[in-house]
Order: structure tokens, then C-alpha cells, then sequence
């Protein structure tokens, strides 16, 4: 059910109706991911697990072909257009959902959106020029991450005199910066980059004070998923055993300003999401007990 007035995220030919928060299904074609490393590796696993997702509910999903967990090394070009074209273009033909790419990586986002990819979904923000040409000369949605520094050293100390602040700044530049190299408002999206420079109490801030980064105005996004600082509150030490904390944080990011949450478990966050647009009243239900 659409709702009227409802703003739209324009992500080549999908445009997605942020009338409910929307799922974003996580596919790592990588060897080394924290929590999924390995299991989707090879292209056929991959489009296995890229339409279980479809069929769990994704309405999106991200294909990533280099893990930028803490302390990881960066992968070649050559390595990550291997592990993500096949990938994204046999998705492309099998599904109709929009699909993501999870790169910093100008070549790898040029020849995804190439092979049929309608978001890219840059960790570090658009800081290479190279990534906004790409951005600038096609019609993806953009997701601009903030990142402290660079993956192998982020968590060394993160330091920030005002996490939120610092971050909502961050995110409004260099939305703004592309949108002066002529990408239309209406493809930014914003993610205020969960675990990535950010100790547990960062991540927790980022949370609690999400409308202020929703009141930038550009649709937000939230990667919580199994992460580490939900083990830390849990005490769950095994990244894959996170879904209840997990569940816990995308409804909590869906109640709060996010229009997408970046999960590992899609079926229990779109079920959960379910209910709470049927409490808050935002999706359609029938009487029936
Ligand atoms: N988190 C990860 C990767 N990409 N993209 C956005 N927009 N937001 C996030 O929070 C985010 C992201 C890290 O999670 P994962 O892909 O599961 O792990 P890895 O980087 O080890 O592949």
C-alpha cells in the first residue's frame, strides 16, 4: 500500500516508495567477510543466495566483492570485477529487484551499473573523484557511507569530539558535493556508517540521535547487521548468532528515520518490520486472527 505524498529513492529504473522501511538483503561474494566469509563465494552460491533473499523479502540487494571489516586488507580491482559482474549480471536477468553494489571502487561501480546494478553503495563516501564521475554520468541511487579513515586502521581509537554532529556534517557535504557534480537529490542516499571508526558507545549515540541525521532530508540507511557492537551488548560472540540484537536495532533504525536497514537475516527483519508497520499503521492488514 503506497502512501500518498510518500518520497521516492531513485535508483535507475526503480524508483523505491519510501512509504515503509525497505530490506536490503546482503550478499557477500568475498572469502573473508566478518560474519558470512565464504559462503557465497563462487558465482553459482551466490546467485543461489542473491534469490533466496529475493524470496525472503529483500527488496533490494547488495553484492559485495571486497570485505572492508576492521584491520582487512583492500582487494585488486582485477579480483573484486571478477568476484561481482557475473555475479550482479546473472541477478540482473533472474531478479526483479533492484540490485547494489557494495563498492569504492570507480571501475567495479561503473561495470556493475554496466551488468544491470541500479544502486551503488559507497563505504567511503564518494571521496575519490573517480566514484562521482561514475556517479554523475549514470542514474544509480548512491548510498554515501561515512567512514573514519581507511578499514585496516578505523578502530584504532576513533575519536570524535561530537559523533553525530561530526558525521551529519560529513554526510551533508559530500551529498552536496554530489549534487554539484550534477547527481539529482533525489538518488542520494546517507548511511552514517555503523562500526566503521566507531567504538560501541558511537554506535549507540548514532542510534539514539538517528532523526538528526534524518533531518538532513536524504533518504538514510543503517548496516547494523551482526556487528560487532551488538555482541558486545548481547554478549553474543558469534557474528551469524546476532539476529535477535540485530532484529532489535533495524526496528528501532525503522521507528526512528531509517527508509532501509542492511541486513544478513532478511526473512526475520521484514517479518518484524511487518509488524511494526502494522502497529504504527503504515502497511495494510486484514481482520482475520
Ligand atoms: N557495512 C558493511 C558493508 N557495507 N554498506 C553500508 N551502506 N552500510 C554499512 O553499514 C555497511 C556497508 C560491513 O558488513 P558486511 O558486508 O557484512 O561485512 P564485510 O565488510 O566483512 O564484508
Amino acid at each position: 500500500m503506497s502512501v500518498p505524498g510518500a518520497r521516492v529513492w531513485r535508483c535507475g529504473r526503480f524508483p523505491l516508495v519510501l512509504d515503509r522501511c525497505l530490506v536490503m538483503g546482503i550478499l557477500n561474494v568475498t572469502p573473508d567477510s566478518f560474519s558470512d566469509g565464504g559462503e557465497h563465494a563462487d558465482a553459482v552460491a551466490a546467485l543461489r543466495h542473491g534469490k533466496g533473499l529475493a524470496l525472503e523479502g529483500a527488496d533490494i540487494v547488495d553484492v559485495g566483492g571486497e570485505s572492508t571489516r576492521p584491520g582487512s586488507d583492500p582487494v585488486s580491482v582485477v579480483d573484486e570485477l571478477a568476484r561481482t559482474v557475473p555475479v550482479v549480471e546473472a541477478l540482473a536477468h533472474g531478479l526483479d529487484v533492484p540490485l547494489s553494489v557494495d563498492t569504492r571502487r570507480a571501475e567495479v561501480a561503473e561495470a556493475c551499473v554496466a551488468a544491470g546494478a541500479s544502486i551503488v553503495n559507497d563505504v567511503s563516501g564518494f571521496r575519490d573523484p573517480a566514484m562521482v564521475a561514475v556517479a554523475a554520468a549514470c542514474d544509480a541511487g548512491l548510498v554515501v557511507m561515512h567512514m573514519l579513515g581507511e578499514p585496516k586502521t578505523m578502530q584504532a581509537e576513533p575519536r570524535y569530539d561530537d559523533v553525530v554532529a561530526e558525521v551529519r556534517e560529513y554526510l551533508g557535504v559530500q551529498a552536496r558535493m554530489l549534487e554539484e557534480a550534477g547527481v539529482a537529490p533525489g538518488r542520494i542516499a546517507v548511511d552514517p556508517g555503523l562500526g566503521f571508526g566507531k567504538t560501541t558507545a558511537h554506535n549507540l549515540e548514532l542510534l539514539r540521535r538517528l532523526d538528526e541525521i534524518a533531518s538532513l532530508g536524504y533518504p538514510v540507511l543503517i548496516g547494523a547487521s551482526r556487528k560487532r557492537f551488538i555482541g558486545e551488548v548481547t554478549g553474543v560472540a558469534t557474528p551469524s548468532e546476532r539476529v535477535h540484537g540485530s532484529t532489535a536495532v533495524a526496528l528501532w533504525s525503522a521507528s526512528h528515520g531509517a527508509d532501509v536497514v542492511r541486513v544478513h537475516d532478511v526473512s526475520a527483519t521484514a517479518e518484524s518490520l511487518a509488524m511494526l508497520g502494522a502497529i504504527t499503521g503504515v502497511e495494510g492488514v486484514g481482520d482475520e486472527r
